[in-house]
């Protein structure tokens, strides 16, 4: 059976376990605590990157949520998750790349900042600029459509999805209305952190954000 490594508090392996939920994929979950495990010999031969998620598939192990998301799409074509015509691929990839490339990396300060670790004034400005452009520019995408592409439930969704549902989302009905949509998904429901578990985590995500910038 497939194994995944994940950690409930990660939002990176969130997307794969939303993922794997969402296409009735069977698979068994190995817990990997972030709380120096991920530094020890035996996870880095798993993953030399030290992170959480990883697959292994019949001997075949993949590391990154995306690469990992696309290899289950080749592998298990339906219910597709990735529509084929040209624009809507666009879409995906551009939601996608936003989210894990802009988005993601831009909430650092801000979670460093929320957790109490400091961080210079000039940066929590950027970041929120930034993570104001990427808003935006989802609000304006999804407009009055149900997901990102149109009415179909895409990898779009998961990938954003997964990471918009912590951010505050005052200012941005559309987006609101659509997260609050996804929060009602079953696979949302079964893969929420709960804030006890978050709380309990405060430590290791503190030492791990000391590690970021
Ligand atoms: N780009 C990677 C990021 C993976 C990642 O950063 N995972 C975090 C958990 S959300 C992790 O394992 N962090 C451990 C550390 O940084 O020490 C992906 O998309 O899979």
């Amino acid at each position: 059976m497939l194994k995944f490594y994940c950690n409930p508090i990660s939002v990176n392996a969130r997307r794969v376990w939303v993922y794997l939920l969402e296409k009735g994929i069977p698979f068994e979950t190995i817990l990997v605590n972030l709380d120096g495990d991920h530094l020890d010999e035996n996870f880095t031969s798993i993953n030399p990157l030290q992170r959480v998620p990883v697959i292994i598939d019949s001997e075949f192990r993949v590391v990154e949520s995306l690469a990992i998301l696309d290899y289950l799409e080749a592998k298990y074509p339906t219910p597709s998750l990735l529509p084929k015509d040209p624009e809507s691929i666009a879409i995906v990839r551009m939601v996608e790349t936003i989210t894990v490339v802009e988005l993601q990396p831009t909430t650092i300060p801000l979670t460093r900042a929320l957790v109490g670790l400091e961080v210079e004034p000039w940066r929590i400005e950027a970041a929120q600029q930034r993570v104001t452009a990427a808003l935006q520019f989802f609000e304006e995408l999804i407009g009055d459509q149900t997901f990102f592409v149109k009415d179909k439930f895409t990898l779009a969704d998961i990938v954003a999805g997964t990471l918009i549902a912590s951010l505050p989302l005052e200012g941005y009905p559309r987006l609101k209305a659509w997260s609050e949509r996804l929060a009602q998904r079953d696979s949302w429901q079964q893969t929420v952190a709960h804030p006890e578990a978050i709380e309990a985590a405060l430590p290791n995500i503190r030492k791990i954000l000391e590690r970021r910038f």
